[in-house]
């Protein structure tokens, strides 16, 4: 009775193939298909410039199964030779429009990527894009009703397929920000004052603390104020949770 109930077994399983050597190896290398095929993850780290965005994403580009997206700022610097970051710091009434449309598709392209692995790990996103810095534009004056409206229509024609599964706010102060910043000396940025930077930390807190503009995933919020070597103890604490895993 045992036998023929083992028999049975044996028949009707459908792994019953596979050799004894060859059946864990091809049944996990399955699942790890299976599983790259029906899940991935995309994680956006956001927070003011200076946060410490790239630092982060520097942390974990060793980690298996991860793809890092840096953001695509030297596209930003060199469109068939010009330097559209600088045109618009050099004066932000005139290019405003022309960059944030410019950053508006490079950005929609990190979105799209497809990845091989399960996880992309990105710097920014399409939304801080617009919630912060289109944003701030057209609330500082720099940006025209009309070029607000046509960019905010392309903006929500393009971001219906878009998923995010986490954002991580590496939310610092604008005077640390400021810190950072002239420590790393980026040409287009030596002239940035510090309430440029206080309007871009309200922005960031008013879309994703206080949910001022649609949120479109979970946020975790880290305080990016510490240092490298502390930041570095927080990513390896929460890494589980950062890389959806
Ligand atoms: P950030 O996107 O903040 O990147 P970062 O490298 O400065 O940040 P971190 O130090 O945290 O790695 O800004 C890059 C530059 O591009 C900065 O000068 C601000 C500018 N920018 C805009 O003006 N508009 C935008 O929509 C974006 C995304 C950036
Ligand atoms: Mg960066």
């Amino acid at each position: 009775m045992f036998r023929s109930l083992l028999r049975l077994v044996w028949k009707t399983t459908p792994f019953k193939f596979y050799g004894p050597t060859s059946f864990g190896c091809r049944l996990s290398s399955q699942f790890l298909q299976m599983s790259e095929n029906q899940r991935k993850f995309t994680i956006c780290v956001e927070g003011n410039i200076g946060a410490g965005k790239s630092h982060m994403l520097d942390y974990f580009k060793h980690e298996p199964g991860v793809e890092i997206y840096s953001e695509p700022i030297k596209k930003w610097r060199n469109v068939h030779g010009i330097n559209v970051l600088d045109l618009m710091y050099q004066d932000p009434r005139r290019w405003g429009l022309t960059f944030q449309t410019y950053v508006q598709l490079t950005m929609f392209q990190t979105h799209i990527q497809k990845i091989d692995h399960p996880v992309k790990l990105m710097e920014r996103s399409i939304f801080s894009a617009k919630y912060v810095f289109v944003e701030n534009l057209y609330k500082s004056g720099m940006m025209q009703d009309v070029e607000y409206h046509i960019l905010t229509e392309w903006f929500n024609q393009i971001v219906k397929d878009i998923h995010v599964d986490l954002i991580v706010y590496l939310r610092t102060s604008p005077e640390t920000a400021l810190k950072r910043i002239q420590k790393r000396n980026r040409i287009e940025e030596q002239n940035i004052p510090l309430d440029y930077l206080k309007s871009l930390h309200e922005l960031h807190d008013d879309w994703l603390v206080n949910g001022r503009c649609k949120i479109p995933a979970e946020v975790m919020t880290l305080d990016a104020n510490k240092g490298i070597d502390e930041m570095i103890e927080i990513f390896q604490t929460r890494r589980n949770k950062i890389l959806c895993q």
